[in-house]
């Protein structure tokens, strides 16, 4: 029928196989033959049953992305499940792989759906800031339910094959040969009997709806959606197909779609799904990949600890050493209590906690890490002890194997220096707690060998991170744009501003949390330990510090922690204190408005970024979103720093930080010759000459 799009017959039933590598998305050119294919077959007197099927690695994964933001070519997806559901014969699909957004969809529009025991299913589409455009608000009610479907498609979280079964999404799950037993399914089908009942047509779940619960639950799901409309609009979508007939249903699930795709939220939120992966290519592609099967942590704190809990969590036997048989137990301890409380949360089977504390390898000896592949320092942020900690792994790991340290700020070609084989030492930025956190900025060091980095690139995928190649700079990417962000938080509070205003400013912006209240939760001794080791001072923080005030951990910092809470309370206190080191300043207090805070810190925060595409420390202006939103909670509806400037115009950038410099000679507001570039032409990629 077409490269993408072929047909074959297995007896009287018509088995339609979807082939467009390499996740079957549902783009024009599979669309289109698929919708003759479903339309011949429908007219055909010999065929009695259809399935459809993919070939490759999975099921169709989705409409597909590229698409979106460009001229609809007709036949819509909509349309191709309109068709299938004008079909009496019974339609079934063999699902694999993954059924996403409007794959499942199109699963949707048949009559049956069966399953590979792995298969999972889901509608996505949130996660790119839309709403499932393809019927699935209308649909995936009508045989879930309302309040399962709204799950589902507000958290966009796919679903097993056996959780599918038991909430009625599919009708069988098979191990082994899915055609075939599809076929058999399908033929079956055909034995008993129509009239088959399009999923349109079904309406007893949806009728049984407990709409005061599905109210509460919608309204709790939409405070948590932090500014983002497609949350809200995929509640507002499910809430349609209980009240609404279905065509009416149907048709406002596509007005609101056509909003929220040519919405700013989803632009930023597709640029970061391709971001992501372009990020994860690194570099060195076609590089050999050096064999990891055993990894060494080196320090049982809380980075380590933490580090060897998301290798194990991916498999990976791990020795973990550190220096004294009690700081180890130690070590292991805390790990122990973590998957105990996974456990308990119901996040981990006790079998899987069983399996991966097996994983777990505990040593004081250096001599342990010689059959290790990979080995991550995370000790001391101190160069002389990393130096150190190299001296010794050059002395016992095996030839070969990929040393790592775990350094945010210091100088990995200084660290590598340290042994006979630079070409085998990187930088594995985890961001704490490293069980949990996404993001690794890989930092290539002037004499990492490509091979390496290919290889813990491809780890990091492997361990669900999301890995950005960075190279060698003070903080890298994302702690030296974090310092330019904060350059400005203490001149603003002595000049008028308070920790809440500005923290509020960040979390209307989208942030999970601001800078102050960020600080309480890491700890501000960290920075003030730092700033004396430097040199350098902060009046506020360094006050604070100094009156015991570390934070959430002593119960005040910026704010006050009541009874041992983690909500911030405002602290009349530190207010005192900030006017009181105004004054000694001779500084007089003025009304600082939201527009100036987000210009004294978010413009700053752009201007290092683009400095830092300009030195090439980071490859795109994307991969520098990539670590933002993942790291550090940049909100994903703005596509990340470097993609918000677009929406905020680089000129008007450019113009305000022209404005502070000139105000205040500061060097954090002089825009770099990539900016003005940018400002000038509109895109980073043209700034850059790409
Ligand atoms: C939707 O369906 C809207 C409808 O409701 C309404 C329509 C009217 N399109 O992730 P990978 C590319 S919205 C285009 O590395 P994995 C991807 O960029 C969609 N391209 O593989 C990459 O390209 P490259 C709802 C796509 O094995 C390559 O495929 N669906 C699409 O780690 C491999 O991808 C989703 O949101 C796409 N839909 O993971 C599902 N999907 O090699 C999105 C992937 O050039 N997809 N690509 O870098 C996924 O979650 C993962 O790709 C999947 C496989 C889990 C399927």
């Amino acid at each position: 029928m077409s490269d993408f799009v072929s047909v074959a017959r297995d007896g009287d039933v018509a088995v339609v196989t979807i082939d467009n590598p390499p996740v079957n998305a549902m783009s024009f050119h599979v669309r289109e033959p698929l919708h003759q294919a479903l339309a011949a077959l429908r007219d055909d007197p010999t065929v009695a049953a259809i399935v459809i099927a993919c070939a490759g690695r999975t099921f169709v994964a989705g409409a597909d992305i590229t698409e979106f933001g460009k001229p609809v070519q007709q036949p819509e997806l909509r349309a191709v499940i309109a068709l299938l559901e004008t079909i009496a014969k019974p339609t079934v699909a063999a699902i694999h792989g993954t059924a996403l957004g409007g794959g499942l969809e199109l699963a949707l529009g048949c009559h049956f759906r069966v399953a590979d025991s792995n298969a999972k299913l889901g509608l996505p589409e949130v996660k790119l800031g839309l709403l499932p455009g393809g019927g699935g608000t209308a649909r995936l009610p009508r045989l879930v339910g309302a309040e399962k479907a709204l799950g589902m498609i507000v958290s966009g979280a796919p679903i097993g094959a056996a959780e599918a079964l038991e909430a009625g999404l599919v009708d069988a799950v098979f191990d082994g040969d899915l055609l075939a037993q599809t076929v058999r399914f399908a033929s079956e089908m055909v034995v008993k009997g129509g009239p088959f009942l399009p999923v349109r047509n079904r309406n007893d779940r949806l009728g049984k709806t407990d709409l005061a619960a599905f109210d509460r639950q919608a309204t709790e799901l939409a405070k948590k959606a932090r500014g983002l409309e497609a949350p809200i609009a995929c509640a507002q979508a499910v809430r349609n197909a209980i009240s609404l007939s279905f065509d009416e249903a149907l048709a406002a699930e596509r007005e609101l779609f056509l909003k929220l795709v040519a919405g700013d939220q989803s632009r930023a939120q597709r640029h970061l799904f391709f971001a992501e992966r372009e990020a994860a290519k690194g570099s060195g592609k076609d590089a050999f990949w050096r064999k990891i099967a055993q990894v060494g942590v080196i320090g049982a704190g809380t980075m380590g600890g933490g580090i060897a809990m998301a290798f194990a969590n991916g498999g990976f036997p791990v020795t973990l050493l550190e220096t004294s048989r009690k700081a180890l137990d130690r070590g292991l301890a805390t790990i122990d209590k973590n998957y105990a409380v996974s456990v308990s949360r119901g996040s981990l089977s006790e079998e899987a906690r069983q399996q991966r504390l097996d994983l777990f390898k505990g040593s004081t000896d250096y001599a342990d890490l010689a059959d290790c592949d990979l080995i991550v320092e995370a000790v001391f942020e101190e160069m002389a002890v990393k130096q150190e900690v190299f001296g010794k792994l050059d002395a016992v790991a095996r030839a070969g194997a990929i040393l790592a340290t775990n350094t945010s700020y210091l100088d990995v070609n200084a660290i590598a220096a340290a042994t006979s084989r630079p070409q085998d030492v990187v930088g594995l930025h985890f961001f704490s707690p490293a069980n949990v956190m996404k993001l690794l900025e890989i930092v290539r060091a002037e004499r990492t060998a490509p091979d390496v980095l290919a290889t813990v690139v491809e780890l990091a995928r492997r361990i669900g991170k999301v890995p950005v190649v960075v190279g060698v700079c003070h903080g890298f990417v994302g702690n030296r744009m974090l310092a330019a962000r904060g350059a400005e938080s203490e001149a603003l509070l002595l000049e008028g501003a308070t920790p809440s205003q500005i923290d509020r400013v960040f979390t209307d912006f989208g942030w999970p949390m601001g800078p102050f209240q960020m600080g309480d939760l890491a700890g501000l001794d960290i920075g003030w330990r730092n700033r004396k080791a430097r040199g350098l001072t902060a009046v506020i923080a360094d006050a604070l510090c100094e009156q015991g005030r570390f934070g959430q951990k002593t119960g005040s910092g910026f704010y006050r922690y009541e009874n041992g809470s983690r909500t911030p309370v405002p602290d009349l206190e530190v207010e005192a204190l900030i006017r009181a080191k105004a004054a000694e300043k001779g500084i007089a207090a003025r009304a600082i408005d939201a527009d100036e805070i987000i210009e004294r810190t978010l413009y700053p925060l752009v201007n290092e970024g683009a400095k830092i595409l300009e030195e090439k420390i980071a490859a795109r202006a994307s991969d520098i979103d990539v670590v933002w939103v993942n790291g550090y909670g940049f909100p994903v509806g703005k596509g990340g720093p470097m993609f918000w400037a677009g929406l905020e115009g680089g000129d008007k950038i450019v113009e305000r930080l022209d404005h502070w410099h000139e105000r205040t000679g500061k060097d954090v507001f002089k825009p770099g010759r990539l900016l003005r570039r940018m400002a000038e032409t509109g895109s980073w990629e043209s700034a850059v000459g790409r």
